[in-house]
């Protein structure tokens, strides 16, 4: 018997994780560490170990599926894709291109991403494109533009190791960025100082030397806190203001309010805790903030991105080595897919769709008329579905039925839908609804890219065949592509597709398969005799000067109440990923996190006599759930927490649909809720 070993890149988060997987006569049995990867450097936390796991289960979808009188029935390739093109001319035809809507995936591949946008813009003539980053970081790519002019981290993972502060917030990195987190974990052991601010403990908070919590929904008031005791204390880097930024005058004139007593109200932080936090953070050489969805999913998720670039503005920490701020990056492909145009309002590069220059330049590579207004954001397309405007969704690779908020509003809206077309690997809850669903192949089953949280191109290589007649989702685009009746979907290959993209995306210009087999490049890649770009904005920012925002606390949409008197916030566990169609189906993560629950402090359990393991009902005014209660002093009193992880108890069914204006991302992580024992 022949073990073969297939170098790839880890399906689960951001971090980008290279192991071998193992295979057996087109079986995989296992995954492998690789020790020369300079982002794992051999280690991989629980979910890569068992990133085999779902690949070859059962459930797989292995057939095209067509609804015929209310049942998903077995068809052909032909058909299926003949019945799914002839709906989209029908229904463009009938109420023109802009009433179909296209989600990418960030769980596909750069390759694939950039013919899904190319398919919505160049086939169907609509910038109705986007993808789950809308959920995830839609405000730091809006944040991030405005005040430095380019929205992805600023320096790489290895860096964490030799920063002498790390401060976190909104993210609980030992559990959804592990192998992060194992870098912060290797600078403490250095002697590195780590600042955690977080409504709950985490295991990093465990270990920091200082924890703060606040109450969720109040970070601005707390970081402008810190940047007026910066500026009181004399911490400023006046050289780094003066050459690097403007309109500092402005955010002093906000921040002046922000007085230790105003901020403790509203946060609950003590003012003397808050102080030494700043005096560490300014005071360190090389520092650097990581943050993630604590931070962005928030009616103000854009406000808040801004503070934090503010406060490393405000001290100098960006631009250097171990000196930045760091928006970890969810999804094992979230930032490739951004990059790749699967945004309504942006080209592939951030090219935006609005701006005659770039539009002219696509119309001439792609040989084809192109729609200049930018298109509907995810969940502006859930909101026109349910008005009846929008009238067909085709979804790459997305479980829109688990993952977005308030599922109610979601359910009526695609129930609207004239035409709703499933792509995805498993029958998911929102296959449910479709009347196409298609099998795609997975990550273990194809080539193509990935682009992790630092910018890092990496591959990822076919082990396995794909189960029954499942396809690559690259080769289902181009064959959607042509049957649509468009030019440029005649793809032999992702290297093929990669090699166009590099074309007409300049961040990506010098970036091949064949350089990616041998090194590693992270984008701003211009050129084939470019090595990369490790760390952004080192002697200009992209935009030229940074751009200090003048931003202001502001209380989440909703707030608790008599009726619904605790803070809901939702998020992750280690050993469950999002919307669970993958891990739930992994024997080894299932078993550690088998079931829905909701973390409740000690002080409001014992006051409602819910004792540990008791059946509870959460409720918001969107709905209820029934699961079990932990109860705990990992998380602060008045506020409780739910993983969404599980159907069975889907914390979407509460969550608010609330949205932050400029970048449209919804509010997770604050709801106003209610529990009662039973
Ligand atoms: N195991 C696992 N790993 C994952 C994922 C997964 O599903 N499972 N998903 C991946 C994806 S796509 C993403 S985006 C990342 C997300 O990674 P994280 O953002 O780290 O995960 P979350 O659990 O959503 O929330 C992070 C923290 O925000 C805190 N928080 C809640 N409210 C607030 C607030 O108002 N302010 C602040 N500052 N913090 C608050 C929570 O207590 C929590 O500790 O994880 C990636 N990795
Ligand atoms: N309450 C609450 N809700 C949240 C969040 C939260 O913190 N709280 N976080 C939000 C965030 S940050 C995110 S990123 C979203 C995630 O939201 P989703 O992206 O909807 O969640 P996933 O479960 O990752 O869905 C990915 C789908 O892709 C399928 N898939 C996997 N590989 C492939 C492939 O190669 N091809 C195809 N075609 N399909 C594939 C999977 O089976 C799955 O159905 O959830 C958001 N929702
Ligand atoms: S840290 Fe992320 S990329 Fe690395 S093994 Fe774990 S899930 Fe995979
Ligand atoms: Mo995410």
């Amino acid at each position: 018997m022949n073990v073969e070993h297939v170098l790839t890149t880890c399906p689960y988060c951001g971090t980008g994780c290279n192991f071998f997987l193992q295979v057996v006569d087109d079986r995989l049995i296992g995954v492998v560490p690789c020790k020369t990867d300079e982002i794992s450097r051999g280690q991989l936390c629980i979910k890569g170990y068992n990133a085999h796991a779902f690949v070859q289960h059962p459930d797989r979808l292995k057939t095209p599926l067509v609804r015929e009188h209310g049942e998903l029935k077995q068809t052909s390739w032909e058909a299926a894709l003949d019945l799914l093109a002839g709906e989209i001319k029908r229904i463009k035809e009938k109420y023109g291109p802009d009433s179909i809507a296209f989600l990418a995936s960030a769980k596909c591949t750069n390759e694939e991403n950039y013919l899904f946008q190319k398919l919505a813009r160049a086939a169907v003539q609509t910038n109705n494109v986007d993808h789950c980053a809308r959920l995830c970081h839609a405000s730091t790519v809006t944040g991030l533009l405005y005040s430095f002019g380019s929205g992805a981290m600023t320096n790489t993972i290895p860096e964490f190791e030799n920063a002498d502060c790390i401060f976190v917030t909104g993210s609980n990195t030992l559990e959804a960025h592990p192998i992060i987190g194992a870098r912060m974990l290797k600078a403490l052991d250095r002697g590195a100082k780590i600042i955690v601010i977080d409504p709950r403990d985490t295991p990093l908070s465990r270990l920091a030397h200082i924890k703060l919590s606040q109450r969720p929904g109040s970070d601005i008031a707390w970081i402008n806190g810190m940047i007026k005791v910066i500026i009181d204390e004399g911490l400023v880097d006046q050289d780094f203001v003066k050459t690097r930024t403007t309109d500092f005058d402005k955010l002093k004139d906000v921040v002046k309010d922000a007085t230790p007593e105003k901020v403790e109200s509203i946060t609950g932080i003590k003012p003397a805790e808050l102080a030494e936090v700043a005096r560490v953070y300014a005071k360190a050489d090389r520092a650097m903030i990581a943050y993630a969805m604590g931070v962005t999913q928030h009616s103000n998720g854009t406000n808040i991105v801004e503070a934090l670039a503010n406060l490393a503005m405000v001290t100098g920490h960006i631009g250097s080595e171990s000196n930045g701020l760091n928006p970890l990056r969810g999804q094992c492909n979230v930032q490739g897919s951004c990059d790749s145009g699967g945004l309504p309002n942006l080209f592939p590069g951030y090219q935006r769709v609005d701006d005659e220059k770039a539009r002219a330049k696509f119309e001439q590579a792609w040989d084809v008329k192109l729609p200049a207004k930018p298109g509907l954001t995810l969940t502006c397309a859930i909101k026109e579905a349910a008005v009846g405007k929008l009238k067909a969704m085709v979804i790459f690779g997305e479980n829109i039925m688990m993952s977005d908020p308030d599922l109610g509003h979601v359910e009526d809206a695609i129930k609207e839908l004239e035409l709703l077309a499933v792509i995805d690997i498993f029958p998911t809850e929102t296959s449910k609804f479709a009347h196409i669903v298609l099998p795609a192949a997975c990550y273990a089953e194809k080539d193509g890219t990935f682009t992790n949280t630092d910018r890092a191109v990496r591959l990822i290589r076919k082990a396995v065949n794909p189960p029954g007649d499942a396809w690559p989702d690259w080769k289902i685009a181009c064959e959607l592509g042509k049957r649509l009746g468009a030019k440029g979907f005649d793809f032999s290959s992702p290297a093929e597709v990669m090699a166009e993209m590099a074309t007409v995306t300049p961040i990506y210009g010098g970036i091949d398969h064949d350089r990616l087999d041998r090194e590693v490049l992270r984008w701003p890649c211009p050129s084939k005799d470019h090595k990369g770009t490790r760390i952004l904005h080192t002697q200009k920012f992209t935009k030229g000067l940074g751009t200090f925002a003048p931003v202001d606390h502001a209380p989440p949409a909703e707030t608790p109440s008599d009726e619904y008197p605790f803070i809901l916030t939702t998020g992750r566990n280690l050993f469950q990923y999002h919307t669970g169609t993958m891990t739930r189906r992994s024997s080894k993560l299932e078993r550690e996190a088998p079931e829905p629950y909701v973390e409740m402090n000690k002080g409001d359990a014992k006051r409602l006599g819910i004792s540990e393991g008791d059946r509870v009902s959460v409720s918001s005014r969107r709905g209820t759930i029934n699961l079990k209660a932990r109860v705990t002093e990992r998380i602060i009193p008045g506020s409780i927490f739910i993983p969404f992880h599980y159907a069975e108890a889907a914390a979407n069914r509460l969550t608010n649909a609330a949205l932050d204006p400029e970048s449209k991302i919804p509010e997770f992580k604050v709801c106003a809720a209610d529990v009662q024992k039973g």
